[in-house]
């Protein structure tokens, strides 16, 4: 089953082609599948923006081809309790789209910097919003738990795994090998959830 993934986030579809594998071998980021419409992320909330991505290329997708596909978008962010939630939908925005994210990372935790261990408190947060062929929508979400680092560290992920300090295994999610993330993130547990919906909406559509 063919799947168009509304987002422009490279690190984000090498994940989602890793958790989804084995539900869909034929998953396009909406420029492969030639499509770039103007998307407003003007939502409050994760769940908000994921729709807006999702139907922004589903409805693109059926101007230029009269094709209804099935749509999927993803939007996360960082919460940091200390700071109100923030930087939260606002995440790739924060110090702007185009600034380096050892800049970003470095600012957070400067920003933390009289904040005791037990106040550092943190989670991404994922939303997952799915356009079915016919015009239904599903919506899934999940988190992940932790702490803001006192230093970045961690080679692998993107973003801001590199501060994003995860109890369970000791280090930040940026020390995790691709499965292993995949295995406890928002992002791979939202979609496992997302992958179960579709399971048994698109049965009860054959
Ligand atoms: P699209 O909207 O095109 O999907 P985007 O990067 O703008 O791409 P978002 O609006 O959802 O995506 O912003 C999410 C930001 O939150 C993202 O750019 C990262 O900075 C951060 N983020 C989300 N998931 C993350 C993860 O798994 N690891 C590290 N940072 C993450």
């Amino acid at each position: 089953m063919k799947i168009i993934f509304a987002t422009g986030n490279q690190n984000k579809m090498r994940e989602i082609r890793e958790i989804l594998a084995d539900f869909s071998d034929e998953i396009l980021s909406m420029k492969e599948a030639g499509l770039s419409p103007e998307i407003v992320e003007d939502g409050e909330t994760f769940d908000e923006n994921a729709l807006i991505k999702a139907r922004a290329v589903y409805r693109e997708q059926f101007r230029l081809t009269g094709e209804r596909a099935l749509v999927l978008a993803d939007d996360s962010g960082l919460e940091i309790d200390a700071l109100g939630g923030a930087p939260g939908v606002y995440s790739a925005r924060f110090m702007g789209e185009d600034t380096p994210y050892d800049i970003k990372n470095a600012a957070l935790i400067e920003k933390l910097a009289d904040t005791p261990r037990e106040e550092r408190t943190a989670r991404f947060r994922c939303a997952i919003a799915a356009v079915l062929p016919g015009g239904d929508e599903l919506l899934t979400d999940a988190s992940v738990e932790g702490l803001i680092a006192y230093e970045p560290s961690g080679a692998n992920g993107f973003g801001y795994d590199p501060i994003l300090f995860y109890p369970p295994r000791g280090c930040t999610l940026a020390c995790l090998t691709d499965d292993e993330k995949n295995a406890v993130s928002h992002r791979g547990k939202a979609l496992r959830k997302m992958r179960e919906l579709l399971a048994d909406k698109l049965y009860l559509l054959k």
